[in-house]
């Protein structure tokens, strides 16, 4: 690994490494809880990541431990004293519910993001490893929770449907319902993580996935990953799919002769072009 600093934040650090992404809370002290702040720079970095052509996989994690008692998180959600009347307020006053932007943005972008959890994954946070496409555990120190019961905050789309479609709708409730928390084992055999890693072995182990999902066809991640979401995503994700199939269609001769006969102000000419079935 050789990680190269993209941009300097202030609440998460952007690094870069042979076609994978790392993006990272730096929040330790409040167990890497988001503010509109963090969230900005989140949606800055993981567009960066989505618009650059040489990366393929983005690993999100959360940097530590906490300097004042040596815990790890990954996130800890909505920093609670930065939730204001109608949502989440930085120094310009506007309240806010941005973190859905970012659940967006990597539900819908055309590569593989893997949340890596070294730590405490609850409220928001925990929607957050819900939506990546994968995610991998610190074995000793890696804790899943919902709190959004406790705090009236709740997250009615991926965070609890979507989560329900990955351990159960019983599982799911009872995760909600209670707020208890899970060990990565517990959360591993529930079907919401793909491994549980030695803590020291976390981030190597997630950089050797990245680059073993590097070695596939990038078309073929990219149409998958659109197909596992089109089922729950409605006509959105038949569009994003959709999208895709007509970005593969314009590189047929039909089409650049369906382009190249509007531009030359004639009838175009399909005789040619075959009905392969
Ligand atoms: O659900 C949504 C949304 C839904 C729809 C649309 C938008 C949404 C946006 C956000 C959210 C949410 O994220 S709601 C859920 C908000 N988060 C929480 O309810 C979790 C609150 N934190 C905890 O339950 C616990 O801190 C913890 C289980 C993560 C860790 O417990 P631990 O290890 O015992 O540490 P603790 O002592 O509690 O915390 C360490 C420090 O971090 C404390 O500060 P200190 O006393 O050292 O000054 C604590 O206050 C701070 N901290 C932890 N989490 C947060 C936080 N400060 C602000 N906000 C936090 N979320």
């Amino acid at each position: 690994m050789n990680w190269k600093t993209v941009k300097e934040y202030t609440d998460i650090t952007y690094q870069k490494s042979n076609g994978v992404a790392r993006i990272a809370f730096n929040r330790p002290e409040v167990r890497n809880a988001f503010r509109p702040k963090t969230v900005g720079e989140l949606f800055e970095a993981f567009l960066d990541a989505r618009e650059d052509p040489n990366i393929g996989v983005v690993l999100f994690s959360g940097e530590g431990p906490s300097p004042k008692d040596g815990k790890y998180a990954f996130c800890s959600g909505g920093d609670q004293n930065a939730r204001g009347h109608q949502g989440y307020v930085d120094e310009d006053g506007t309240p806010r519910l941005n973190i859905l932007e970012v659940q967006r943005l990597i539900r819908f972008m055309p590569k593989v993001v893997i949340a890596v959890v070294p730590g405490w994954a609850v409220g928001g946070g925990h929607s957050l490893h819900v939506v990546c496409d994968l995610t991998l555990a610190s074995k000793e120190h890696a804790i899943f929770k919902q709190t959004d019961a406790d705090v009236t905050s709740f997250d009615g789309g991926y965070g609890s449907a979507y989560l329900a479609k990955m351990v159960g709708q019983k599982k799911a409730r009872e995760i909600f319902f209670l707020g208890r928390n899970y060990s990565a084992q517990e959360a591993f055999e529930m079907g919401m993580v793909n491994a549980v890693i030695p803590h020291d072995e976390l981030e190597s182990t997630a950089y050797d996935w990245a680059q073993e999902i590097l070695e596939k066809s990038p078309t073929s991640i990219k149409m998958l990953k659109f197909a596992f979401n089109a089922t729950d995503d409605g006509m959105v994700g038949q569009q994003v799919f959709a999208g895709e199939a007509t970005r593969l269609a314009y590189m047929t001769e039909e089409a650049k002769e369906g382009r190249n006969a509007f531009l030359e102000k004639r009838k175009p000419n399909f005789k040619n072009i075959k009905w392969i079935s």
